[in-house]
């Protein structure tokens, strides 16, 4: 079976077999996952990137299950994919718990894949990164990214997504604590989650402090400012507002270039990351005095996987 072929046409026991593919630490698969990733490359980015956070109990899982669900009922395709680099000493990965997603994973067209097991945060993230591409030439347009609030895990995923959520809980004595520690800084949309019966109020209260305090900050570069707004995803409220205000930031956002402008900037971060993970950081600072990674950086625009030109240095 030709791997690539089945994938971009759809097939997802393909699409699954492709990331277990990518995320195998055998030699003689690294090949064959290079060469996947290079017929995938040119069907893959057209989507909406979505990142995912908050500390654990949040409620990430469960609102990714209704909003997977919003969008599959608009008959668009959505893949959820995780990040959780401290999973395999705790075992059950995020994700693991499909319970709090057995809607989205009996959907036809949801995608559900665990975090990849081991290995640092950058490694981890990569091959999230990777599994994104695969989604993506696969046909799948809506992609969440489902990571733990562990500090610096943020602004790794920051750098795989074009949209990124912060989900926070009310009345937690934590308010503006996310601010403080500079998280809210990287947030497009901060959700106030669970506002339902009781805890409505607190809810509304929380989120007019975000509100007060994200509107003396400057905007982000790309002209966005944050949005703060209550959700609950047992009443399913909030969840339709949180979705709208992502299709208006996608399509400013490609309209002015900055869409295209941001993933470039990112492979160029993965470029880095990756060199140096893996050769090391004197072989990147030679490589970089060299001027050899800035010649790599204008072949990511024709479509070279990131892999694939470490190999060639
Ligand atoms: N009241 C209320 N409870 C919720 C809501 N969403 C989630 N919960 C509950 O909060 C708990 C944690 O929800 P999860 O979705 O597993 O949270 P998580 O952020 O994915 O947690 P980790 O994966 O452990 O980081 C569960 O007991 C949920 O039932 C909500 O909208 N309202
Ligand atoms: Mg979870």
């Amino acid at each position: 079976m030709d791997l690539a072929k089945e994938i971009i046409n759809g097939n997802i026991t393909a699409l699954a077999q492709g990331i277990t593919l990518i995320e195998s630490k055998l030699l003689e698969d690294e090949k064959k996952a290079h060469y996947l990733l290079a017929k995938c490359l040119p069907k893959s980015g057209n989507s909406i990137r979505i990142g995912i956070t908050g500390v654990p109990g949040v409620g990430k899982s469960t609102f990714i299950e209704t909003f997977g669900k919003l969008f599959t009922s608009q008959g668009k395709k959505v893949a959820v994919l995780a990040i959780d680099p401290t999973s395999e000493k705790t075992q059950g990965s995020i994700l693991g718990d499909k319970s709090r997603m057995l809607q989205l994973s009996n959907d036809k067209n949801a995608f559900i894949r665990p975090s990849p097991s081991s290995g640092t945060l950058g490694g981890v993230a990569n091959k999230t990164r990777e599994s994104i591409i695969l989604c993506e030439a696969a046909g799948f347009e809506i992609i969440l990214v489902e990571t733990v609030g562990v500090g610096q895990s943020e602004t790794t995923v920051k750098n795989l997504v074009d949209f990124f959520l912060l989900l926070m809980l009310a009345g937690a004595g934590d308010e503006l604590q996310g601010i403080k520690r500079g998280i809210t800084e990287l947030a497009d949309a901060l959700i106030i989650t669970k506002s339902d019966g009781d805890n409505i109020q607190k809810a509304k209260n929380a989120a007019l402090e975000y509100k007060r305090a994200l509107h003396l900050m400057p905007t982000n570069d790309n002209g966005w400012r944050p949005k703060v707004s209550i959700a609950s995803s047992f009443d399913n409220t909030g969840i339709l507002e949180v979705a709208k205000t992502i299709n208006t930031f996608d399509s400013v956002m490609l309209d002015n270039g900055w869409k295209s402008k941001n993933r470039y900037n990112q492979k160029k971060y993965w470029l880095h990351l990756r060199v140096k993970e893996e050769l090391g950081n004197k072989k990147y600072n030679t490589l970089l005095a060299d001027g050899k990674l800035q010649i790599l950086e204008k072949e990511l625009q024709k479509w070279k996987p990131i892999s694939q030109l470490i190999e060639s240095l």
